[in-house]
């Protein structure tokens, strides 16, 4: 663990914990850009609106989903897959803007992998009550690239499973401005978020926002 309570660059982080082998939060680190990486995303949202995708299953996501990037994650009764265009627009994703692809690759480095140049953020919008259902990330072609998250607005109880559905969840509180990287050993564990209570932050108001960047191909 490392404290920097000055730390004036990207290259350093304020606060870090090591939660398990190859999952580490960076406590507070996108706060120093948040306004910019909120402009960026509201950028991406005018173009590609936030939308309830439905599972193979025909159920209706209570998380609101939008993607930026070269590639953007969707389901439809067809299944879960990586399409480089938005089914609503039939257009291209929008362009991942600077300012998130360069948070990523820091945040990455920060976490022991070097070099990550991710394809794909999906954004994914809670309101209160929203959950994301315990889940593991396999949609991906590598499993040795990491996933970087990043919470933005109202806190949310993060769910971190095991490699088995059943096996015990540890309770993780995430805030604004948070950064996860997950990657190595902790690449498939099962994951999701609990319900979100309702609550208020300055720039987002009842919402939360969450990043994830991936190397989808
Ligand atoms: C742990 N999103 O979009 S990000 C998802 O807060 C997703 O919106 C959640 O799970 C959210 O798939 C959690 C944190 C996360 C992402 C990928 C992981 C945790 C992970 C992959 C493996 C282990
Ligand atoms: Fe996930």
């Amino acid at each position: 663990m490392t404290l920097d309570l000055f730390a004036d660059s990207g290259e350093t982080c304020t606060w870090r914990e090591e939660l398990a082998a190859g999952a580490a939060v960076l406590r507070g680190q996108a706060l120093a850009n948040d306004t910019a990486i909120l402009a960026a995303v509201r950028e991406v949202v005018a173009q590609a609106p936030f939308r309830h995708l439905v599972t193979p299953g025909g159920l209706r996501m209570s998380v609101a989903m939008s993607n930026c990037g070269m590639r953007g994650w969707v389901s439809d009764r067809h299944g879960y897959r990586y399409d480089p265009i938005d089914p609503d627009s039939g257009q291209p994703w929008p362009p991942m803007p600077e300012v998130l692809r360069q948070l990523a690759g820091e945040a990455a480095a920060l976490g022991g992998f070097q070099a990550f140049e991710p394809d794909a953020c999906l954004i994914n919008r809670y309101e209160p009550g929203t959950h994301l259902s315990l889940h593991q990330d396999r949609d991906e072609r590598d499993f040795s690239q990491p996933i970087v998250s990043v919470s933005l607005g109202v806190p949310a109880t993060f769910l971190f499973g095991g490699l088995r559905r059943d096996d015990k969840c540890l309770r993780i509180p995430l805030t604004h401005g948070d950064v996860v990287v997950w990657g190595g050993p902790a690449r498939l564990r099962y994951h999701g978020v609990a319900p979100l209570k309702p609550a208020w932050h300055a720039l987002l108001g009842a919402q939360r926002i969450n990043l994830t960047f991936r190397k989808a191909l």
